[in-house]
């Protein structure tokens, strides 16, 4: 049996993700299909060292939405500090967006967490965060 060094681990752990885990850019993502709360979700996330997926351009999205099976799914998502301002568990810059028409609405001013492929068109929708449903988790590689 060929012993492996230091060095083949550190390759082989810079080139893949994790069982389960499937590399896209620079993270690796899991989906999680278990209907969960966000911040249950989130803290699921965090034990596997990472945190809800943030998106960042379309490409990403259209991997997430494929990943999550065009299903409605929690990513980070959350304006639950202060309304309207949204931010990214992950602490990445919210710039790109995908809201559906009229969305973010705040439905009965008790809405604060992102879930992705919502309608027909899988855009965005504010969602009250203690409804249960799969979520996507994104960790560096
Ligand atoms: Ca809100
Ligand atoms: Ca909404």
């Amino acid at each position: 049996m060929m012993a492996l060094t230091t060095e083949d681990h550190v390759v082989k752990r810079s080139t893949q993700c994790d069982k389960g885990w499937s590399l896209h850019g620079e993270r690796c993502f899991r989906y999680f299909p278990a209907p969960t709360s966000w911040a249950a979700a989130e803290k699921s996330c965090l034990g596997f060292h990472g945190n809800l997926a943030s998106v960042n351009n379309a490409d990403e999205e259209h991997w997430i939405q494929r990943l999550a099976r065009k299903k409605r799914t929690w990513i980070g998502g959350t304006d639950a500090h202060q309304e309207g301002h949204w931010v990214w568990s992950d602490g990445t810059p919210f710039k790109y967006v995908n809201w559906c028409r009229k969305e973010p609405n705040n439905a009965r001013g008790n809405q604060h967490c992102l879930q992705i492929n919502y309608t027909a068109k899988n855009c965005w929708d504010d969602n009250n965060c203690k409804v249960r449903k799969g979520y996507v988790c994104a960790k560096k590689r």
